[in-house]
């Protein structure tokens, strides 16, 4: 349940019903929420989403978040109602508590593997923040990709969860819904090797076809759009409300 709408400072906090279901604080434009929305659509778990506006916070976002950024997942069903954060502590736990299409292997050196590699796409995010942010970035964006390109040539599976979208296919996706971004943003200098990410390409027309990722999609445009607000300083957060 959500208007779509971002909650900002002065707001009341939202009166939820009182039925137990998970509450996900996000951004609508937030690749790390988009996390947590994945894994929430994936395992058609009922959850309230309360969008934030991250610009002006709102003063009661601290009671979820202690370090005041999304996700937050709040568990009123717990003892005491806890918050988790961090996307990929909240996209563990959820995997582990709701049983239902598993995403994390359950073979422990496979499951390691897979975090690991999660990890190592610290190294497209940082270059697709630098890219957007310095507009330059772009040959050490497809260095860290070649990782994943790799890993799927060698998994020799469609998805890098085998044939169907697993965890890293998820955590990854928020990043590779933003590929064409770039490409809006770079225009003429954007050189996206289809050879060279041949398996990636594939990956990106698959999971676009997906009706998870299908849940919560916004257009490269969209993502622009949103992009150059935030930029001018008025963030639009409820373009998409
Ligand atoms: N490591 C965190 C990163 C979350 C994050 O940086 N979220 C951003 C929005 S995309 C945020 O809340 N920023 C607000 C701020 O830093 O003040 C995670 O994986 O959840």
């Amino acid at each position: 349940m959500s208007s779509g709408k971002h909650y900002a400072k002065g707001s009341s906090k939202p009166v939820l019903p009182d039925d137990g279901q998970l509450r996900l604080f996000s951004m609508r434009f937030c690749p790390y929420a988009e996390r947590a929305h994945l894994v929430l659509n994936a395992k058609k778990v009922p959850h309230h989403t309360i969008y934030i506006n991250l610009t002006e916070k709102p003063e009661w976002l601290v009671d979820v978040s202690p370090l005041l950024k999304v996700p937050a997942l709040q568990l009123p069903a717990e003892k005491g109602q806890p918050s988790l954060i961090e996307s990929l502590v909240i996209a563990e736990y959820l995997d582990e508590k709701y049983p239902q299409n598993p995403l994390l292997p359950k073979d422990p050196l496979k499951k390691a593997q897979d975090k690991i590699l999660v990890e190592r796409f610290s190294g497209v995010t940082g270059a697709f923040m630098k890219i957007l942010t310095q507009g330059t970035g772009l040959d050490d964006y497809w260095l860290a990709l070649d990782i994943f390109e790799e890993e799927l040539a060698k998994r020799g599976t469609p998805f890098f969860g085998g044939n169907k979208p697993g965890y890293v296919d998820y955590m990854i996706w928020p990043w590779l819904e933003r590929l064409a971004v770039i490409g809006l943003y770079l225009k003429d200098e954007y050189n996206f090797d289809v050879k060279r990410f041949a398996r990636i390409a594939k990956l990106i027309e698959l999971l676009k076809a997906d009706d998870v990722v299908k849940s919560f999609y916004a257009t490269p445009e969209q993502h622009i759009e949103f992009w150059q607000s935030r930029k001018a300083g008025n963030a639009n957060y409820d373009l998409l409300a």
